[in-house]
């Protein structure tokens, strides 16, 4: 997030489903800006393909055409699944938590709104700035978690991995990285985020 961005999430309650609605919301009040809603593929079956069809029918009104809704398809109710593992020491109820495939990207062009598809990690760059030069608005369905079949077992401790180098390669301070964090020893925020030696050698102690 930078200066002057806005962002929501749904009230703070955690319901399910407020994405495509408060980007249709945040549309209409600011028509010149891009909006960006980030969508598990539960809640896009719940209500968000609905709202696609209202955005199908005012998006040529805006002066900036730009929404991307960012559907990440999992087949799968996946923090649900998680709350199981935890509480039940084991998850996945097949039965609650196997959510159908549906080739949300499609669905996009269907409605006359540009379908982008991301089934490979490599792809996700040049998706996004696909995405973003669109002049539409654009459903971005990537594959993920097991659906992305990575061939590794991607742990979320991993994202803390990838966010601390990604911050450290763009020459965030090693201190705020480090309180962001939240290491004790500096020595750790060097190894997460993979510091070339340079970066860090006044912290060897
Ligand atoms: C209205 C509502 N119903 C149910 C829930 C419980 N709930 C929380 S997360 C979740 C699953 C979300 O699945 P998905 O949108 O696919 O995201 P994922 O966790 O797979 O990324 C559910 C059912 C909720 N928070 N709000
Ligand atoms: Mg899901």
């Amino acid at each position: 997030m930078r200066r002057g961005m806005k962002a929501s999430l749904s009230g703070g309650l955690a319901s399910l489903g407020a994405g495509t609605p408060y980007a249709l919301a945040g549309k209409m009040a600011y028509p010149d800006r891009t909006v960006i809603a980030c969508m598990g593929d539960g809640a896009m079956q719940m209500n968000g393909l609905n709202v696609m069809i209202t955005i199908s029918k005012y998006w040529k009104q805006w002066s900036n055409p730009r929404l991307i809704v960012l559907v990440l398809n999992n087949r799968d109710l996946n923090q649900v699944t998680w709350e199981e593992r935890i509480q039940l020491g084991s998850g996945r109820t097949e039965s609650t938590q196997s959510i159908p495939d549906f080739a949300y990207h499609r669905y996009a062009e269907l409605l006359g709104l540009k379908g982008i598809f991301i089934d490979n990690p490599d792809r996700v760059g040049a998706a996004w700035d696909e995405a973003l030069a669109a002049d539409r608005p654009v459903i971005l369905e990537a594959y993920a978690g097991e659906t992305a079949k990575l061939g590794f077992k991607a742990h979320p401790h991993m994202l803390r991995h990838a966010c601390g180098y990604a911050l450290a390669n763009k020459g965030h301070d090693t201190r705020a990285l480090q309180a962001y964090l939240g290491h004790k020893n500096i020595q750790h925020t060097v190894r997460y985020s993979e510091l070339a030696p340079d970066r860090f050698k006044d912290f060897w102690r």
